[in-house]
């Protein structure tokens, strides 16, 4: 907190000028002047002001616009406004991901919001009311439930679609890295619902974000990010979580709310949530109708239905291309996770799938979560090599070797060929 000197009180007049666009910062990194609020404890209780390209510094790879916190080359990669996880920086981090690795998917900027000006508004003709609206300490007040949950993109390992099949797909070109595991607090969304008044012809749920409207590369604005959420969902196992990993929310993955879906796609667990439509009636957003679905020659003219549960995938905790020593033992480890159920086996190949073996799991089978695992491996000489893993899941669901190809990259399950290097 500031000390309560007349110069911080000035500096915050002057940030909250430079926050309604009446101060200029001319040669200041946003992101700096983003970290100077949030160190100050201001913010913009709304969207922060859109600004056109920055006339200052080009990005590095250590800065994504809109970003608030600190993006170091050895654990983030940059991808447009997203940051993506480096895999190889989760090992020896235990089963929850630090913040400070967890990846970013920003459809526009992360807004700084001040938790005391924050409401949520709960309306719609699915309730039997008007609209409620709740404070951060009302929330607070409901009953608090702790539960772990990944989070994922759809378009986690979309990139493999291209580079190991062969097809163009549109998106960020994520490798593995768009997942974090965290241990979320928070109170049910069913609390919230049903203290709102849920009336019985209530059928889906839209929770919105107050980042910025999203407006595609042709110029169309869709509005702000929001997804419909079937109400049997909303009533099972959904959060409206204020904490993560036992802290309030870092900015940049929704403080001071965000709805968590567990095993669903990561556009299902809206950041910054502001408002939330109870609809008596199915609702559609441009995020279950031309995003999130699959389309292409494998499936119907209008795409698939809505997607929803993730997929099963592993990955090794290690850089691509990483050289190990040679005629050296080392002991390789990685993560295995699917939106059916808990990882129950992990089979890994160090010879490109030409021989395969079992790895030994650290972690007990759980839903909604990752298991870790571990293999010895010896290179015999030095060379290349094809690091392989193959997951299968308590719904008996195993990672195939090629994924059906949708237009978008969705959903890839496949093995991926992860090359080492003995040296
Ligand atoms: N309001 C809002 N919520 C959002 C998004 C967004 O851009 N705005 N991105 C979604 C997507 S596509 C993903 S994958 C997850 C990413 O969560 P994270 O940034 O905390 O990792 O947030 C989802 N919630
Ligand atoms: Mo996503």
């Amino acid at each position: 907190m500031p000390v309560s000197t007349s110069e911080s009180a000035y500096d915050r007049r002057r940030l909250r000028q430079w926050l309604a666009g009446e101060a200029r910062a001319d040669g200041v990194a946003r992101r700096d002047m983003l970290r100077l609020l949030a160190a100050a404890g201001l913010a913009s209780g709304g969207a922060l002001p859109a600004f056109a390209a920055p006339a200052f510094a080009a990005p590095t790879n250590t800065t994504a616009p809109g970003i608030v916190k600190p993006l170091p080359d050895d654990r983030f990669t940059v991808r447009g406004t997203n940051a993506e996880s480096k895999f190889a920086s989760f090992a020896g981090t235990g089963y929850h991901t630090p913040a400070d690795r967890f990846f970013v998917r920003n459809h526009t900027s992360t807004p700084v919001l001040d938790a005391a000006d924050w409401r949520l508004t709960v309306h719609g003709a699915g309730l039997r009311g008007g609209p409620v609206d709740l404070t951060l300490r009302d929330l607070k007040r409901l009953p608090a439930v702790t539960r772990t949950a990944f989070v994922e993109c759809a378009g986690n390992g979309r990139s493999f679609f291209t580079s190991q099949q062969g097809q163009p797909v549109s998106g960020t070109a994520w490798t593995l890295g768009a997942i974090g595991t965290a241990s979320w607090r928070g109170v049910r969304l069913a609390d919230v619902l049903r203290r709102a008044g849920l009336h019985r012809r209530a059928v889906d749920v839209l929770p919105r974000g107050l980042d910025p409207d999203y407006v595609t590369a042709d110029g169309t604005n869709l509005g702000r990010v929001r997804r419909p959420l079937p109400l049997s969902k909303a009533l099972d196992d959904v959060l409206l979580a204020y904490e993560m990993n036992g802290e309030p929310l870092p900015y940049d993955h929704g403080f001071p709310v965000r709805v968590v879906v567990p095993s669903w796609i990561g556009i299902a667990s809206v950041k910054w949530v502001g408002d939330i439509e109870v609809a008596d009636q199915p609702l559609y957003s441009p995020w279950n109708t031309d995003f999130y679905r699959l389309f292409g020659a494998a499936y119907p003219e209008g795409g698939s239905a809505p997607l929803s549960r993730q997929t099963v995938k592993s990955a090794w905790e290690l850089d691509w291309d990483a050289a190990l020593d040679a005629r050296v033992a080392h002991r390789l480890t990685g993560r295995s996770w699917s939106g059916a159920g808990g990882v129950v086996r992990v089979e890994v190949s160090t010879d490109g799938g030409a021989s395969w073996r079992r790895a030994r799991l650290h972690d007990t089978p759980r839903r909604h979560g990752w298991v870790r695992w571990s293999t010895d491996w010896r290179p015999s000489a030095p060379g290349s090599y094809t690091l392989l893993a193959r997951a299968t899941d308590s719904a008996g669901r195993t990672q195939p070797d090629t994924t059906v190809p949708n237009t978008q990259g969705y959903l890839f399950d496949a093995v991926v060929r992860h090359p080492v290097r003995a040296v």
